[in-house]
């Protein structure tokens, strides 16, 4: 096996907006994840990753970029990020940023000229199609795709009639990989990035940038047409050899592909030493695995045995020269502690028992911020206090337009609504947990912020927190 700094690292994942208010406008900033570097360092982290932090509409929190070379207003300026950038590096960490490729915002100056006429020069940037023409004349999508976040993934555009395809919200059309001209662009914004001197990538479902074609999913349950029809297309392992060759290798920096649709064949395709694409991918054989016939807000109970295989044949899998990304949640899921353990009476033991088990399998760490305290599920009484798109979409179909009883539909989102993971962070017992002095959050602070925050254990030798700090040195201590 050969050893590389990537694999003898711990990351943590920063969702930026949620992290720390420093300027008062109830949103996480990048001044806030400055002023906390020196917890961070002392946790054992070495590697930051920030969810998306660029200019944004953000309809999905920054998934959605306007602008790859500019940073969202809200969160601080360019030279607010070189602070931060330098004050990692002056740390001895390193620092890793989100690249959303699959799409863009609809409000990206590509798309704006792309939706505006059938000769613009950039139309081939996005997948555009004519629909089909329903038996009553009318228009219909050019297929039956359906978008992650509920209702048809294309959207009819008034300017020409033709439709836009959007695997996510319809203000997150996809780029057309198949045109040189859009994977050249891509190439010069990692370009740009490297060469400010950031660690790496993130590359958000990089499993989905190349399509297979346009016809109609036979599948009933969206995963397996997530994994039969959108994701590993036929050209995706040239796509990203290419930006390997052209850009990447240029850079002693780590690469980690998220990969909604990748299997146990596939994921060594992505990440064997010998084939130059990716360092790690993030499966989603645990993250999945609770989805019932009706998708994830229609959740199953999943078993021990069927939940450890998940590990150990990902485990083997990449016995061929592979390496594993090793996560219990992220940004886009329950809470770890209230979805594998419990956060009732065993909440503590729980806490670090899965700590345990995320520190000391084979592959490299992610630490997603809260974890490491034990953060929980929410479970807001009203649909109001909801922000996340997913959650929002998949309420107005169900509840709004299919009649399902809103307490059922809730009781699901407290399981397993993204806004579980979101809520901010918990410093301290102070108002809002001490993560905005605005008295206006961007979305409510989980109530049991009193009893769960950093404060009551940074400095408590029983805690979650300093159980977190002994396993990283530990780990480290035993490569
Ligand atoms: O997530 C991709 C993805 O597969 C998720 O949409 C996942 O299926 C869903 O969140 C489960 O509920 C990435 C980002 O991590 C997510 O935040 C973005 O919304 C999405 O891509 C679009 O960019």
């Amino acid at each position: 096996m050969k050893r590389a700094w990537w694999k003898e690292s711990v990351v943590y994942q920063i969702y930026p907006r949620s992290f720390k208010d420093t300027t008062g406008n109830g949103v996480g900033d990048l001044r806030g994840i400055l002023s906390e570097l020196d917890t961070l360092r002392d946790l054992g982290v070495d590697i930051i990753w920030l969810s998306p932090v660029y200019e944004s509409p953000n309809d999905d929190n920054g998934y959605d970029i306007a602008d790859y070379r500019a940073i969202m207003a809200e969160f601080g300026t360019m030279a607010d990020f070189d602070e931060l950038l330098d004050g990692i590096h002056d740390r001895g960490m390193r620092l890793i940023m989100d690249l959303v490729a699959n799409h863009t915002s609809d409000e990206h100056a590509w798309f704006t000229e792309s939706r505006a006429s059938l000769d613009n020069p950039k139309r081939d940037y996005y997948i555009w199609r004519e629909g089909r023409t329903g038996p009553d004349g009318q228009s219909l999508p050019p297929n039956n795709w359906r978008s992650f976040f509920s209702g048809p993934a294309w959207e009819r555009d008034e300017a020409t009639g033709q439709y836009y395809l959007h695997l996510f919200t319809r203000k997150q059309p996809d780029l057309n990989w198949e045109n040189p001209a859009v994977r050249k662009e891509i190439a010069d914004v990692v370009d740009f990035w490297l060469a400010k001197g950031v660690d790496g990538f993130r590359m958000d479902v990089i499993s989905l940038i190349s399509k297979r074609g346009y016809g109609d999913t036979p599948h009933s349950e969206f995963n397996d047409t997530i994994a039969n029809v959108y994701a590993n297309g036929p050209r995706v392992h040239e796509f990203l050899q290419e930006m390997v060759r052209d850009v990447i290798s240029r850079y002693d920096v780590m690469t980690v592909g998220e990969g909604p649709g990748i299997g146990l064949a596939e994921g060594p395709l992505y990440v064997n030493e010998d084939r130059g694409e990716l360092n790690m991918v993030f499966h989603f054989g645990h993250m999945f695995m609770d989805h019932g016939p009706g998708g994830k807000f229609d959740p199953v109970d999943v078993g021990l045995p069927a939940f450890k295989k998940v590990f150990l044949d990902w485990d083997r899998a990449m016995a061929g020269g592979g390496w594993n990304s090793l996560f219990l949640g992220n940004h886009d899921f329950p809470r770890m502690v209230s979805r594998y353990g419990d956060d009732g009476e065993h909440w503590w033991a729980s806490a670090r028992a899965l700590c345990l088990m995320l520190m000391s399998m084979r592959g490299t760490p992610y630490v997603y911020q809260g974890d490491e305290i034990g953060m929980t599920n929410v479970a807001f009484p009203s649909i109001g206090d909801y922000r996340d798109v997913e959650t929002l979409n998949a309420w107005a179909e169900e509840v709004v337009e299919g009649g399902r009883e809103p307490e059922d539909f809730l009781r699901a989102v407290h399981r397993q609504g993204r806004d579980n993971a979101r809520t901010p962070y918990q410093w301290s017992d102070a108002p809002d947990a001490g993560f905005t002095a605005s008295g206006r959050p961007w979305i409510a602070v989980n109530p049991n912020f009193p009893r769960v925050n950093l404060a009551a254990q940074r400095h408590d030798p029983d805690s979650i927190w300093a159980f977190y700090r002994r396993m990283i040195a530990f780990r480290k201590a035993h490569p």
